[in-house]
């Protein structure tokens, strides 16, 4: 029984192929340096986008034909949509997905039947991982879709709510051990505030750190020891989230002793919600050594919101493989395309066009990260930016062997400093130069 009878299994067919089903510069096998690209790449799919969402948004009702699905909430229906998913990852070649507890299944009556229902499922996936060899990048609990987490979930200003989620983070982590998942992920759409008026910011952050070191703690006595992350984003749908950025997280993690415990998973169209770009974003987190893993998608310039489109920028997808290689690339962490297609693009084949757009746009750019890198004509100018750190009273400056009276002294003894150029244009020429392959 096929779901996709239309889609063929996507296949590297080289640059010149007309085959829409085709890759044109993804080739699993082939070796970039010393790795083939599916190892730097770690392609994961996210079940939310792909088998939960309808595609509305605000103003719009779904779009989305899932002809496999009957719109019910059910255990059943749950069920049903294991073996789509799985034909899905098959088709497209993608060796990784990632899930929310209740992207997979739904609540029950009770907490308990929650649970119970979250069980059967993962079953069902482990059944299904094994007959065909995919694998859990990373699986999170979804702490910000029932009314009840309205106000928060460890965030929030009531006790039970903050014990429902713990709950439920307890069955999602265990779920995720369960299934030999990389990582465990915590995104906390509701972890912040609407107005200071009615918030104890100080309070509603020391709770969040209580949640994230229990599930540490019980992750220890479970024996789960893939990679934590915290995934930062500034706003949506709160109008304030404590993870606003990278370097805000950081600082969090930092304060309340998680830093050991906790890598990132950077998301590009967050890293734009708040105003950075994602090479800013990357360059932080492996300044902290805490890139942990990729959310893969972009934003569109022109709308406020986070629209979660596919990565088809050639200069996004060269910037992040430039940093992937540049931190040594993924061990636990890899791409997940959090991404949905457009409202318009409501055909079952356009969950293919748009994750084999993904795959190839980052293949183009990890061919073009690793020319950067081997030409090293960008590290160098770098690195001679800097020479006057390497000897003399820079090297003093660095390892703060100096004081400022010895920098007083040097300062008035020195001609006065001149600049040389910092040549972005020639730079970015450079850079160009190696895009266009
Ligand atoms: C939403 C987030 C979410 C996380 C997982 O904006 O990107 O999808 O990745 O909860
Ligand atoms: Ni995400
Ligand atoms: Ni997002």
């Amino acid at each position: 029984m096929s779901y996709f009878p239309e889609v063929p299994t996507a296949r590297y067919e080289g640059p010149s192929s007309e085959n829409p089903f085709a890759f044109r510069h993804y080739n699993a096998t082939e070796k970039v340096g010393n790795k083939t690209m599916a190892e730097h790449m770690r392609f994961a799919a996210a079940y939310w986008h792909v088998m939960r969402n309808g595609l509305s948004d605000p103003f719009g009702a779904p779009t989305a034909l899932m002809p496999w699905d009957d719109g019910s909430d059910s255990l059943a229906n749950a069920l049903k949509r294991v073996p789509v998913f799985f034909e899905f990852l098959e088709k497209t070649t993608i060796p990784f997905y990632c899930f929310h507890d209740r992207d997979v299944a739904p609540e029950g009556a009770t907490l308990a039947e929650t649970h119970k229902n979250l069980d059967r499922v993962v079953d069902t996936l482990e059944a299904h991982q094994k007959a065909t060899g995919k694998k859990l990048l990373w699986g999170t609990a979804c702490l910000f879709a029932h009314p009840r987490y309205a106000q928060g979930a460890a965030t929030s200003p009531s006790a039970d709510v903050f014990s429902y989620a713990a709950s439920q983070v307890k069955h999602a982590l265990e779920a995720t051990h369960r299934l030999g998942g990389s990582g465990y992920v915590f995104w906390g759409g509701r972890e912040g505030y609407a107005t200071l008026l009615n918030t104890n910011m100080k309070r509603e952050l020391d709770h969040l750190a209580t949640l994230l070191h229990l599930a540490v703690d019980h992750a220890k006595k479970i024996g789960f020891t893939g990679q934590f992350l915290i995934e930062p984003k500034p706003r949506e749908p709160s109008t304030h989230q404590y993870d606003s950025d990278a370097a805000a997280c950081l600082n969090f993690l930092r304060e309340y002793g998680l830093l050991d415990s906790f890598k990132l998973n950077l998301e590009t169209n967050h890293a734009t919600l708040a105003g950075h770009t994602m090479e800013h974003e990357m360059e932080v987190a492996i300044a902290a050594n805490a890139l942990g893993s990729i959310d893969a998608n972009r934003g569109d310039t022109l709308l406020g919101w986070d629209t979660d489109q596919f990565p088809s920028d050639l200069y996004l997808t060269t910037n992040i493989m430039l940093r992937v290689l540049k931190s040594g690339g993924f061990t636990t962490g890899g791409l997940n395309f959090d991404a949905k297609r457009r409202r318009e693009s409501h055909e079952p084949a356009d969950l293919f066009h748009a994750h084999i757009g993904g795959m190839d746009a980052f293949a183009y750019g990890l061919k073009a990260a690793h020319r950067i890198v081997e030409s090293g004509k960008i590290a160098r100018f770098v690195k001679d930016r800097y020479v006057s750190y390497d000897s003399g009273i820079g090297a003093k400056i660095e390892s703060r062997a100096t004081s400022l009276e010895e920098l007083d002294k040097h300062a008035q003894a020195i001609q006065p400093p001149t600049l040389q150029s910092g040549r972005q244009e020639m730079l970015e020429n450079i850079f160009n130069a190696q895009i266009f392959g």
